[in-house]
């Protein structure tokens, strides 16, 4: 966006903070331009501090499966922070939504929440390498698992956006300690439970990476995961920080029918607010302090204004046919999408899993990170460029996954398809 009060902010932002923001993606540095600044949100849109509304497809990265500002999680915090706003004690809040996330997901037999996804992988990964005495890791080219040290190998979001081969300041010994593999490659990974035998302590993955853009499992890719690591004595840990309650009511692993020992949560178990949640079996979290000797901790874990946001999202979300509707409403957008993509003649491979979506500009199959790269990030940032100007905002990478929440209605669909497809029609012109 040229001029105006968010150039004015940005020019501001740039002299104290890194790239103007607080975290690398939303420079706008892979599509262009000048980022808008947010005055405020309500349901699917918002407004910028220049008056100009969006139709919001990224839902502060999938944090806000109601909408922006919902009446029953604002209601929820009012009531909430009338009593103060963090206790460094227990309250009740933390144990009813600890109660609601199990009856949701059920193998979190046990957990711990945190402030953030980061945090949650972070001390997923240190239970595992306590548990197993084993020191490697293995993830998947294109995964993004947060900014811990040992996680900036091969990863997405915005490392992949930014093009950086990895992270300086990792020191290498730590990051010889993760292994990568490709996506939907099986094979590749029992090569290096192969190689590596008992040294692999846990194996990571994001279900359906939303870190790389859209890319679906194989059907058969995650039950030979969790062979490969029962036959060699590894864990694995499902990374739902973004699908959690996203693409199910109990996330990728009811999608998918598969029972990880460890599971990471973040964005929507908060409802907006920072929460971030590690649990799994209770014989490996009986292991964190103060049960066990693995230490982790956390001044604001558990406050209770989060922990009201995150049940009354979740409550929200228990409505009858809340998840139906959204999948369907998903759906209807990347159909019109694909089709104004054949009619524009540019190639799209599309997909979802509820209402977590992407889609890139290249012939399909997508299945791993190789084949997303292959997609046309200029043409992309053209039309990026064009749908904000038209009051539609996609995620400004095409690394990254797009989200409708309840909040879109399906007049916003309507007209996110029209506005779209026009917007593809001038990227394309140019
Ligand atoms: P946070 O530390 O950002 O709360 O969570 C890290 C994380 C862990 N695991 C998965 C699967 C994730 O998607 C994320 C964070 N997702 C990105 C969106 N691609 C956060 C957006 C950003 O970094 O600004």
């Amino acid at each position: 966006m040229k001029g105006g009060r968010s150039s004015e902010l940005f020019d501001r932002a740039k002299r104290v903070l890194p790239g103007g923001v607080n975290s690398p993606v939303r420079a706008f540095r892979a599509v262009g331009g000048t980022p808008f600044f947010v005055a405020r949100g309500h349901g699917s849109s918002l407004v910028d501090v220049d008056g100009r509304e969006y139709v919001d497809y990224v839902c502060s990265w999938g944090a806000l499966i109601l909408g922006h500002a919902h009446p029953a999680v604002l209601a929820a915090i009012h009531v909430a922070a009338e009593h103060g706003w963090t206790y460094g004690a227990p309250c009740p809040a933390e144990v009813e939504l600890a109660e609601e996330v199990r009856g949701r997901m059920p193998s979190l037999e046990v957990m711990r929440f945190v402030n953030s996804g980061t945090e949650a992988t972070m001390a997923a990964v240190r239970l595992a390498r306590a548990a197993t005495d084993r020191d490697l890791i293995v993830k998947f080219e294109g995964c993004y698992h947060g900014h811990a040290d040992g996680f900036l190998v091969k990863a997405g979001s915005g490392v992949a956006t930014l093009g950086l081969p990895d992270s300086p300041g990792v020191p290498a010994a730590l990051a010889s300690l993760t292994l990568t593999a490709p996506f939907n490659d099986a094979t590749a990974v029992a090569e290096l439970f192969r190689k590596h035998a008992k040294r692999i302590a846990a194996v990571i993955v994001e279900p359906y990476v939303g870190n790389a853009g859209f890319i679906p499992p194989d059907a058969d890719f995650h039950p030979a995961l969790r062979a490969l690591c029962d036959d060699h004595g590894a864990l694995l840990i499902f990374d739902e920080v973004m699908t959690g309650f996203r693409v199910a009511a109990g996330g990728a692993q009811e999608r998918l029918g598969i029972v990880p020992d460890l599971t990471t949560l973040g964005k929507i178990v908060g409802g907006g607010f920072p929460v971030g949640v590690y649990g799994g079996r209770a014989d490996l979290m009986r292991r964190i302090a103060p049960d066990g000797p693995v230490y982790q901790a956390g001044t604001l874990s558990g406050n209770p204004i989060a922990m009201a946001a995150g049940l009354a999202t979740l409550r929200e979300t228990e409505a009858p046919g809340f998840y139906d509707q959204l999948e369907r409403r998903t759906a209807r957008l990347l159909d019109g999408l694909q089709e104004a993509a054949r009619r524009h003649g540019v190639p799209m491979t599309a997909g979802h899993a509820g209402s977590m979506w992407g889609m890139y500009l290249v012939e399909g199959p997508v299945r791993n990170y190789a084949d997303a790269k292959r997609s046309d990030t200029a043409l992309f940032a053209r039309w990026h460029k064009a749908a904000l100007t038209r009051g539609v905002f996609l995620a400004p990478s095409a690394f990254e996954a797009g989200f409708v929440s309840s909040a879109h209605s399906e007049a916003d669909i309507d007209f996110t398809i029209q506005e779209l497809d026009a917007a593809l029609g001038e990227a394309r012109a140019h």
